[in-house]
């Protein structure tokens, strides 16, 4: 079960529970990629299998003498649970000469919905060396089509993570120090030097402070929290959040597209059990200049959205329920009407991209409409696959999955239906990073 975003009308706050898992990779740099094998000897299925003599294990046992091989038939998987979500990085497939052709690489975090990190069609067997962006606890080959007459096979099935590995974007985390209420939060400046860190401010509570005062908060328990950040001031238009919940032993919280863009947000969390996964605008959001960032807005989506990026520029963009042109009289005001209609909504523009009025609570049709897939048996509303592919769609709330972490993010109020959203929870949490960027 998911919640709502916290910026959601009508949300209902003390929804937020710990009991919703979502997670994103750090996007790693070959650099900062794991060398151990993390599939190692972990629990594996499949499918099929051949014969006994080749079950999934043979494909994670270390053993180059021994392998997985499947039915002689379309589709085949084979699956390794890690055991706890990680950053994956890196997968390597060594093939017996039944190669699969057609595959993906997915990830998850419950071992039934799945995320493709990596897609072919054309496999040549061998070793292949699969450099991916994701989390999960499971990662799975699925072979839709094989190289051969034969099935699908593996001498090996590896699994690289980032962990233990050093990460220039999020520094030295040896030096944090352990907190003495639930967890500590550290303030990241990651502005690529346009503000030094006596002029990166965060607020939480009253509480106001430089990075170079205080980078650090000891957080406690509270409910339904905002930290805020400010850029050049502390009451700088520069500013945006993040938003959380915490528990006497849990932290449950996301960044938020929900209401616009303000600043580049990323938020890592790590907990004491290993648990550590990050969620926000990926690294290359985060390396290109704000004036890119707004242009690469206009560039990418489609003409009826180009304004978000001028009308509050350079301070925000805002979410297209914000916009006039997207209100009833505004140029834009009957985007997404006659698609609602079709499947029997009677609800403006601004009520479908801010799931509000009859979709107020209606998760499933407010995430399908604004992903485009309404019209589509309701079975398919949860398949990413499908989403973005045809306009009216909200692209504002494309744009900012296109360049998240994972491609999880918040872009509309129910957009953590079917997972998509930068929600993070777990207990026993150790620290948050939270990167802010210009
Ligand atoms: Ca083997």
């Amino acid at each position: 079960m998911k919640i709502r975003n916290l910026t959601a009308p009508l949300t209902a706050l003390t929804l937020l529970a710990a009991c919703a898992v979502a997670g994103a990779a750090r996007p790693a740099t070959a650099a900062a990629c794991g060398t151990a094998n993390a599939a190692l000897n972990r629990p594996a299925t499949a499918s099929s299998i051949e014969s006994g003599a080749h079950p999934a294990s043979a494909a994670v046992d270390g053993n180059s003498g021994t392998r997985w091989s499947s039915a002689f038939s379309d589709p085949q998987w084979i699956q390794v649970d890690l055991g706890a979500a990680k950053s994956i990085c890196r997968v390597v497939l060594h093939w017996e000469a039944a190669y699969g052709r057609s595959f993906q690489i997915q990830t998850s975090n419950d071992g039934s919905t799945w995320t493709p990190v990596h897609t072919t069609s054309t496999g040549t067997g061998g070793t292949q060396t699969v450099e991916v962006t994701g989390t999960g606890r499971y990662v799975r080959m699925y072979g839709t089509a094989r190289g051969t007459g034969w099935g699908y096979s593996l001498w090996e099935f590896a699994v690289h993570t980032t962990e233990g590995s050093s990460d220039a974007f999020w520094g030295d985390t040896s030096t944090i120090p352990p907190a003495r209420n639930v967890l500590m939060v550290k303030i990241l400046n990651r502005t690529n030097g346009r503000f030094p860190d006596d002029q990166v401010f965060w607020s939480y509570n009253g509480q106001v402070h430089s990075i170079a005062e205080q980078p650090y908060f000891d957080m406690p328990v509270n409910t339904a929290g905002r930290m805020y950040f400010h850029l050049g001031s502390p009451t700088s238009r520069y500013s945006d959040f993040i938003e959380f919940t915490v528990g006497p032993d849990v932290f449950n919280g996301n960044t938020t597209r929900v209401d616009g863009f303000g600043l580049k947000i990323a938020m890592r969390l790590r907990a004491h059990d290993g648990y550590d996964v990050e969620v926000g605008e990926d690294r290359h959001i985060f390396q290109e200049s704000r004036e890119a960032t707004f242009q690469r807005f206009v560039n990418e989506v489609p003409a009826e959205f180009d304004h978000l990026a001028q009308i509050e520029a350079p301070y925000r963009i805002p979410a297209p329920g914000h916009s006039s042109q997207f209100r009833p009289g505004g140029a834009h005001a009957n985007y997404f009407t006659g698609y609602a209609a079709s499947v029997g909504v009677q609800a403006t523009t601004a009520e479908v991209t801010g799931c509000a009025g009859p979709l107020a609570e209606r998760p499933g049709m407010c995430a399908a409409l604004n992903r485009h897939v309404a019209t589509l048996p309701e079975s398919q509303w949860s398949d990413p696959s499908l989403f973005y592919r045809a306009a009216p769609a909200n692209y504002y709330a494309k744009f900012w999955h296109d360049h998240a972490i994972n491609k999880l993010a918040y872009g509309f109020p129910y957009d953590d239906y079917a997972d998509q959203s930068s929600f993070i929870s777990h207990h026993d949490p150790q620290y948050l990073l939270v990167a802010v960027g210009w």
